[in-house]
């Protein structure tokens, strides 16, 4: 699977271009993309500026030389480049799985354009087979969790290693549903948002503009 998440991350690369902002994901695919970036704007004496959305992808973008700014300190992203857990034929997605969906999804919001990269096994025909991520905060986070148990949705706190509750970048909680059951996701997205409490979930729809596939080496634009 490295060698697929490795060749969509070239494919990525290649469309940076001079004297940009660039959005740097989160997760091991994006990961390689910032390495990639980072030795072709060195190479290449490049200008770009990158704004992370993670703060594990911030520190590995500085480490590597990359000049790595506040959201707020740019107008806007040219192009961010992320991962994504499931992608469908339409370019929507769930992501999440790496618990940097909230900044993940401020950074794309402030992109004029965003390009996911996986592997061929995130590609899917229909959303569902990887829980969605909904992101709360912890004060009354149970209320919430009966309320997602009461429709069906199959909750669990997302756990560290040591079986404590994971805390975000922004210390709050990870819920993780089984949408599967459920057809409109748009409207599954309006009750999930309508929630006193839930800070953003891991559905992201009509955000991607092109997702590149590595292994299929597929590049699928968004159909304006
Ligand atoms: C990130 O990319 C997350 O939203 C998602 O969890 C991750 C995909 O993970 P990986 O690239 O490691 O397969 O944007």
């Amino acid at each position: 699977m490295n060698v697929e998440k490795n060749q969509a991350a070239q494919m990525a690369v290649k469309k940076i271009v001079n004297n940009s902002v660039v959005g740097l994901g989160s997760g091991s695919t994006a990961s390689i993309f910032i390495e990639l970036l980072a030795k072709r704007v060195k190479a290449e004496h490049m200008n770009v500026v990158c704004v992370a959305t993670s703060i594990k992808s911030a520190e590995l973008g500085s480490k590597l030389g990359l000049d790595v700014v506040d959201i707020d300190d740019v107008e806007s992203i040219d192009v961010t480049v992320d991962g994504a857990d499931e992608v469908d034929a339409n370019l929507n997605g769930i992501k999440g799985g790496g618990a940097a969906l909230l900044f993940e999804k401020i950074v794309a919001s402030k992109s004029k354009y965003n390009i996911w990269i996986v592997d061929s096994s995130k590609f899917h025909n229909k959303l569902g087979k990887f829980k969605l991520p909904i992101e709360v905060i912890k004060f009354g986070s149970q209320r919430i969790f009966d309320s997602l148990q009461e429709m069906g949705l199959n909750p669990t706190y997302r756990l560290n290693d040591d079986y404590t509750r994971l805390l975000t970048d922004s210390h709050n909680y990870i819920i993780d549903v089984d949408i599967n059951k459920f057809k409109n996701l748009n409207s599954l997205s309006r009750k999930i948002e309508g929630m006193v409490g839930v800070v953003e979930h891991g559905l992201f729809l009509n955000v991607c503009d092109e997702l590149l596939i590595g292994g299929l080496n597929k590049d699928i634009r968004r159909s304006k």
